[in-house]
C-alpha cells in the first residue's frame, strides 16, 4: 500500500460524531463517496465501550475490507490486534509508538499525532509510518485539542522529511484545506466536515474531487 495515497482522503469516525445519522451507514456513504483511508475512533462523551464498541469496531472494518480501504484504529492497540485492523493511530498523550510497534509487529500502520517538528522527529525515530499534525483550523470536534496550529508546523517537518507521509488534520473542509496541502501534507484527515452534514457522500465526493484539482495544481 502507498500510505501517501492512503492518506489523501482520511476519514475519522466514531458513533458520537455522527448527528442524527445512523454511523454505520455515514460510514458506507464515506467509502462510496471515495474515502482512501478510516480511523475508527471511539471515544468521548457517549461513546461505546466493551462488547458494543468492538462489534461497530468490526461492523466498521467489514465494510473497510469490502472496499479495501485500510482500517486504522485509534488507541486502542489491543481492539487492534484483537480485530486484525490494518493499523494504530495514536496520540501524544497515548503508548510510545515504539512499544505500539513491538506489539503489533513491522507489517502494520502506525500514525502519530503530532503538533511540532520536535514530536515529528521523535514519532519518525520510534517508527510511525505517518503524522497527523494540527489542528489547522479551530475544531469543535475535540475538546482538547492543542492551540490552533495553522500550517507552520507541517511546512517545517516536511522541509526536514521531504518523503515523510504526513495528513492535516483540524477543522478541515473542502473550501479551506488547500493550504494544508501547499504547506506539503500528503493528504487531510476529516471527522465532521463528512460525519455531521446533511449528505455524507456527496460532501465527500467534492473532498476528493477538490483534492484531484489541488494535488495537480501543486
Ligand atoms: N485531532 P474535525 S483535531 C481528532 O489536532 C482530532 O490532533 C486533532 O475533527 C489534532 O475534522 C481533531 O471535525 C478533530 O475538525 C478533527
Amino acid at each position: 500500500m502507498n500510505i501517501k495515497e492512503a492518506l489523501r482522503i482520511y476519514f475519522i469516525m466514531g458513533s458520537n460524531n455522527c448527528g442524527h445519522h445512523e454511523p454505520l451507514d455515514v460510514l458506507k456513504q464515506a467509502i462510496d463517496g471515495g474515502i482512501t483511508m478510516f480511523q475508527f475512533r471511539e471515544k468521548g462523551s457517549g461513546a461505546l465501550i466493551g462488547e458494543a464498541k468492538k462489534q461497530f469496531a468490526r461492523d466498521c472494518f467489514r465494510l473497510c475490507k469490502q472496499a479495501n480501504v485500510p482500517f486504522i484504529v485509534n488507541d486502542d492497540v489491543d481492539l487492534a490486534i484483537e480485530i486484525g485492523a490494518d493499523g494504530v493511530h495514536v496520540g501524544q498523550d497515548d503508548l510510545d509508538a515504539g512499544i505500539v510497534r513491538q506489539k503489533l509487529g513491522q507489517d502494520k500502520i502506525i500514525g502519530v499525532s503530532s503538533h511540532t517538528l520536535q514530536e515529528s522527529k521523535a514519532a519518525i525515530e520510534a517508527g510511525a509510518d505517518y503524522i497527523g499534525m494540527g489542528p489547522v483550523y479551530a475544531t469543535t470536534t475535540k475538546l482538547d485539542t492543542n492551540p490552533v496550529a495553522g500550517t507552520t508546523a507541517i511546512q517545517e517537518t516536511r522541509e526536514h522529511f521531504p518523503q515523510f507521509p504526513i495528513v492535516a488534520i483540524g477543522g478541515l473542509q473542502a473550501d479551506n484545506f488547500t493550504p494544508a496541502i501547499e504547506a506539503g501534507a500528503d493528504g487531510i484527515s476529516i471527522i465532521s466536515a463528512i460525519a455531521s452534514v446533511p449528505n455524507p457522500k456527496e460532501a465527500t465526493e467534492k473532498l476528493v474531487s477538490t483534492m484531484k484539482e489541488v494535488i495537480n495544481d501543486a
